[in-house]
Parts: structure tokens; sequence; C-alpha cells
């Protein structure tokens, strides 16, 4: 194992911060797991790992215009949802639904899960949400989606055959079963599902048939994942995926949150990306406790990868974790105007408006700090904590002034304002544990936004509550996301810092 500084921690969530509907796949030592990215571009982040618990993001599977298109139409939450990841024939296979319009199912191949991605190959005969690909010993390619319903495809062309039949429904009355992941383990079919919804009462049930297409019969023991009525730190747990081990155990990655403060609990991070263990009796999966600290796994773990604070923006490409909202064209971000800086270009879109020019990297940790260096001189701009276009909180740079401003579903107020030189100026925004306990009305957390002297002194202009960014008042299905923003003009961002605090 190569030598390293860095603590071999194991932390629960493996992935944190907006990272929902994790599909993983092995092949040999390698693991690669892929997540929704609903409204963003570039769309799908992908990420590897050797152990199975650092993980690093080696690209994004939708990175060019031509294979994702997210119209301005489009409501935020909308978009790329749950894609599966499959290795078979010695390529990558991924097939997710685009809810944008014009979208629906597609799949794209690999040789390098790190790309280039094809171009999206679409498969109109596949119905509804959450498809997933599974092979069996004749080659025929089963996709199996919400309902829960299944066709046979052929997934080099997206052609179906014959018409989709229901499989199976979960629990009587349960709503929502999604998700499903189909595999072939030892002599039984598996069909993993989620249900209940991806809020409190979600849930991972599982059933098993002799053939790919069933009859399933259903586990006794469902669900065999869920948090709902418990005291439990991680909530929402569902959605998830089966996997090996390096040491051959069985391990299942599913999504879950994070709600923190009084009653009914916020969770801001949107739902991030946790790894159970799973040992069988009877035939059947049971899944282990789900622990925030995953400390005596049975194989060693690879050093973690180095966390970047700062990016100076010297690359030309940004790196895979900035996201933009609906699209990213170079005439609206580029690092190549001026060199060593983001340059944002408005479409005179502010954060309250989808066609926004923002570009940002997910909060991943409960408290953090980010920072940037703006210069404004030619237009208008800030930094901002935005979770969709009606929740969003920034401070914005207009040249003269910083304003700080918050926008909670349909109110919007400049909460404070205080005039700056005219030269450029840190933005930073701090996220904090509440200070003082209100018992039950205790907020998640406080973000206070503000400038930073030369002396690193940092002024906070606004602390505000942060249950208005939070997935529990917004609804949708991300999570917070910081970045830089352009409301009028050119803005140039010389670095962007983000600091974990946590711990
Ligand atoms: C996804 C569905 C779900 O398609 O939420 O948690 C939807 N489960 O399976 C969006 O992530």
């Amino acid at each position: 194992m190569p030598a390293s500084n860095h603590p071999l921690r194991a932390a629960n969530p493996i992935i944190p911060g907006f990272h929902p509907d994790p599909s993983i796949c092995r092949v040999g030592d390698d693991y690669y797991l892929a997540c929704s990215s609903f409204e963003y571009f570039p769309g799908i982040p992908i990420f590897h790992s050797r152990d199975l618990v650092h993980w690093t993001q080696i690209g994004n599977v939708l990175d060019r215009s031509e294979q994702l298109r997210l119209p301005a139409s489009m409501p935020s939450s909308g978009g790329i949802y749950a894609p599966t990841l499959r290795h078979h024939g010695g390529r990558f296979w991924l097939i997710v639904t685009n809810c944008a319009e014009g979208g629906g199912n597609l799949i794209v191949t690999a040789t390098d899960p790190a790309g280039p991605w094809s171009d999206p190959i679409p498969a109109p005969g596949v119905p509804g949400i959450d498809p997933d690909l599974a092979w069996d010993e004749d080659g025929t390619c089963w996709c199996t989606g919400a309902g829960i319903s299944q066709v046979r495809l052929d997934p080099a062309t997206g052609r179906t055959h014959g018409s989709s039949r229901q499989l199976w429904s979960g629990a009587p009355g349960a709503q929502a079963p999604e998700a499903p992941h189909l595999y072939r383990i030892g002599d039984y079919w598996y069909l993993l599902i989620a249900e209940g919804g991806t809020e409190r009462g979600h849930a991972v049930s599982i059933a098993r048939a002799r053939t790919p297409d069933g009859p399933f019969e259903p586990c006794p023991a469902n669900p065999v994942l869920t948090h709902r009525g418990t005291r439990h730190p991680v909530q929402n747990t569902g959605h998830g995926d089966l996997v090996q081990g390096p040491d051959g155990s069985w391990w299942l990655v599913f999504l879950g949150v994070r709600p923190r403060g009084g009653t009914p609990g916020w969770h801001v991070l949107g739902r991030e990306t946790f790894l159970a263990p799973v040992t069988w009796q009877d035939g059947w999966p049971v899944v282990g406790e789900v622990t925030l600290d995953l400390a005596a796994l049975p194989w060693p773990l690879d050093p973690a990868p180095a966390e970047e604070r700062r990016d100076d923006f010297e690359n030309a490409e940004l790196r895979p974790y900035w996201i933009s909202v609906r699209d990213r064209s170079a005439e609206h971000c580029t690092t190549k105007e001026r060199p060593g800086w983001l340059t944002l270009r408005a479409r005179g879109g502010s954060l309250d408006e989808p066609d926004v020019v923002f570009t940002g990297r997910r909060q991943q940790h409960l408290t953090c700090r980010a920072r940037t260096l703006i210069d404004p001189s030619e237009g208008r701009g800030g930094l901002a904590v935005r979770l969709d276009e009606r929740h969003h909180y920034a401070i914005e740079a207009t040249g003269t002034h910083v304003q700080v401003i918050a926008r909670v579903g349909d109110l919007r107020t400049v909460v404070a304002e205080q005039p700056v030189p005219a030269e450029p100026l840190v933005l930073a925004v701090t996220v904090s544990d509440p200070t003082s306990s209100r018992g039950p009305l205790a907020g998640p957390d406080v973000v206070s936004l503000g400038v930073e002297a030369s002396d690193g002194t940092f002024t906070s202009l606004a602390e505000l509550d942060g249950r208005y960014l939070s997935t529990e008042v917004a609804g949708g299905f991300t999570g917070r996301v910081l970045g830089m923003y352009a409301a009028r003009g050119a803005v140039h961002f010389d670095w962007f810092d983000y600091e974990p605090l946590d711990g």
C-alpha cells in the first residue's frame, strides 16, 4: 500500500453531500459508482475506489452538451434521475432517465469509466424511471424499472422486445416501488427495490426467483433496510445496490440523509451515499447496522485521497466536482478569458431565474467555510448557497457595495448592505452549528455571509437560519451547492476555497 500522511479513516457517508441514488459496479479490484445529478451540468458524477470507502471522482458521464441538454423550462430537481452502472462484455454500460422534456431513458457506454462516454442511445420502449440492466447466461438483457416492470432490451440499439410486464410492487400498499436492481447470486435471481418514497418512510426490500423474469417471492423479513420511526442519525435510507467487497463479503451502497435540529428535522446536504455490511441467512440478505464510523472493515484501506481545499483556476478544464445550473457553455463560464481566473458571464438571469450562470460544488460537510476572491469591476455577482431558484442565500458584490440576499419561497429580501472599496474582495460563507439550543424549534445550522479583510478577519453581515435551505422546506431531490454566480456582465473569480469544519 502506498505510504501516506492521511489517516485511514473510514467514515460514512462514503460519498458525502448531494450524491443520491448510488449505483455501483466492481471490475476486478476496482469499484465504480455513479449518482443522479438532476438540473446540474455536467451530469452523473462517477467515482473510483479500491476499498469501497475512499472514493475519487474521476469524471462525469454526461459532460458534453451533445449528450445532455437541460432546458430552462425544466424545473429544478428535473433532469437526470437514478443511473444504473454495469460492466458487461468488456464495456461499461449506464442506463438513466432524463426527466427533461424530450429526454426519456437513454444508454451510454464506455471502455474507460473516466470517459469519454458515448453519445446517448435512446431507449423509448423502456417505461418509467430508474431503469436497471442485467444480462442472463444466454446474453439476454433484462431492463427492469420503477413500478416494478420489466422488458427485454438490446442495449446496443435501445430497442425493446415485447411489451413490459409488471414483476412486483413491493409491500402491499407501499408507495413508490422503484429503484430496482436485478442480480444473479448463487441459484437465485434477486430483485432489490426501494419503496415507501424517498422521505422518512424510505426502505429497501428484496424478492427472489429462479429466472430473471420471475415469478418473484418476497423476502419474509422485508424491508431489509429502513430507519423509519427510529432515532438513528441517518434517515430516509433506501435506493440501494449490492456489491461484494475485496474479501468476497457483501455490502450495500444506499442513500440516506442526516437531519438535524428540532422537529421535524431538516437535512441540508441532500441525499448522501452510505455503505452497510450484508450477511446472508437462508438465501436472503441481512443488512447490518448503519454506522457513521466504519471502523472494523475486513480489508486494508487505501489512503484517503487528499481533499482539495483551493481551486485557483490555473487549469484550462474545470475539475470534475464543479457543476453548473442546466448548462455550461464556454461563452458563460471559462478559465480562458483571464488565465488563472474563472470568468462567469451573466445571461441576464439572477439566482432566482432558471438560466442563472452559476458554478459551484456540493456542500459535503455539516459545517464548513467557502470563500472566493471576486473581481466585480465588469459586472455584478457573488457567492451563493443554492438549493434551487426559490431557495438560496447569497453575498453579492455590486462594484460599490456588498449585499446579502435571502430568497425563501415567494419572499426575496436584501438582508444587509455595506459599501466596499472598488477592488477585488474576498466573499465568505460559513456554515456552523446553531449556537443556542431552541429545543424543538432549533434549526439545523447557521449560515453566515460576509467579507474577509486582507488580514483574514471575517466580518459577518448576516447570520441566517439554515432550515430554509433544506429539503424539508424547499422540496425536491437535491442538496446545497456552494458556488459563484454572475447576475450582470462579466464577473471574475481568482480562487475558491472549500474548507470542512466538522470534527
Ligand atoms: C429516483 C427514485 C428516488 O428516481 O428518487 O430515492 C428519485 N429514490 O428512485 C430521484 O432521485
